[in-house]
């Protein structure tokens, strides 16, 4: 995968991509003490746009607080214009963008106080998560021998670094054992979600999507969700079995890089005709509409890539929690 660019924003200024390296000793790769985003600008007519972008920034800063950062060295006004100039300086049209905020200092005795954040903008143009042909034709997926976190083992809600050693163990499982994809019970043995996409069941023209407590809430997921009321369907969170999903008319996955794709095939059972079914592809279509600046929600979910402010450091630390602790 060419993960390459020109430049990658560190800290208020553009390095060079070569230049864009840690020191073995820091603790954020350790521990996995990070919080990180993945965003996808998309060219529209007047030009490239994030999607979303002010939402991801804030899910950035509320992933920091919920992991326990005390302060962060930018606001999230200055990270949405970080963000905006990291794509324009690199000069794309089309990207994947990954922020993320580390341990960069400190911590070494496993609490987080005392400890320095770091953040860092790169981008890189990433086309397809689950392969050439995911979009058309769905992919086959597993229910994986590895459970979901419990939401009091990690924070679920929050996009975690280490959390996604979970995700590691259970799409790695899932691709040696020939599927592209797996799916995650939580700790009671309910749908969960896969290993970096929300999951969506589709029975008698009826959507039903999982509870947000045990998942990552997904932006797409809520995107999916707005656009499938519009379109006129029934939607609905509930509670989904195992067996609720060999049993569906489709099934379908969705995130900022998978996209929508559907799952043709769950646990060697077909779902439905085998293929991405009518309600997939209405969404489908929906959203890369939507993405690309050529739906009526765009205007409100796409930030253009222009007239970007300069981004420096910012004067004084913004702080995530009120108040001192001892
Ligand atoms: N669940 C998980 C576990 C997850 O990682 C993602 C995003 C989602 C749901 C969907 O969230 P959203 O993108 O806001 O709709 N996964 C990101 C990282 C994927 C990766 O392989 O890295 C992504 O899609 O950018």
């Amino acid at each position: 995968m060419g993960m390459e660019s020109k430049w990658i924003w560190k800290d208020g200024d553009f390095v060079r991509y070569e230049d864009a390296t840690l020191h073995f000793l820091t603790p954020g790769l350790h521990y996995g003490i990070g919080v990180f985003e993945g965003i996808r600008c998309y060219q529209t007519k007047s030009g490239p746009a994030v999607f979303r972008l002010p939402e991801h920034i804030r899910r950035l800063r509320l992933s920091a607080k919920a992991l326990g950062f005390d302060t962060l060295p930018f606001s999230e006004e200055e990270l949405i214009e970080a963000t905006k100039g990291t794509v324009a300086k690199n000069g794309f049209s089309e990207c994947y963008i990954r922020p993320m905020i580390w341990l960069d200092a400190g911590g070494w005795n496993l609490n987080l106080d005392g400890g320095r954040p770091a953040i860092g903008i790169a981008a890189w143009e990433w086309k397809n998560y689950l392969g050439e042909a995911a979009l058309e034709r769905g992919v086959r997926a597993n229910v994986s021998s590895y459970t979901r976190h419990h939401p009091n083992v990690s924070m679920t809600k929050a996009k975690i670094s280490g959390n996604y050693v979970n995700s590691f163990l259970a799409k790695t499982e899932s691709v040696r054992l020939g599927f592209e994809e797996a799916i995650m019970l939580d700790p009671s043995g309910y749908v969960a979600e896969c290993t970096g996409a929300n999951l969506f069941v589709v029975k008698d023209g009826r959507i039903v999507t999982t509870p947000s407590a045990p998942i990552l809430e997904g932006i797409t997921r809520d995107t999916l969700l707005t656009l499938a009321k519009e379109l006129g369907y029934e939607v609905v969170e509930q509670t989904i079995a195992r067996d609720q999903l060999y049993m569906a008319d489709e099934v379908f996955v969705c995130g900022t890089a998978a996209e929508v794709v559907a799952l043709r095939e769950i646990d060697f059972r077909t779902i439905g005709s085998g293929a991405a079914g009518p309600v997939t592809l209405a969404l489908q279509k929906a959203y890369h509409a939507t993405v690309r600046g050529a739906h009526a929600r765009s205007k409100e979910w796409c930030t253009p890539v222009r007239n970007v402010r300069d981004v420096r450091r910012y004067p004084a630390p913004v702080r995530l929690v009120r108040g001192r602790r001892r």
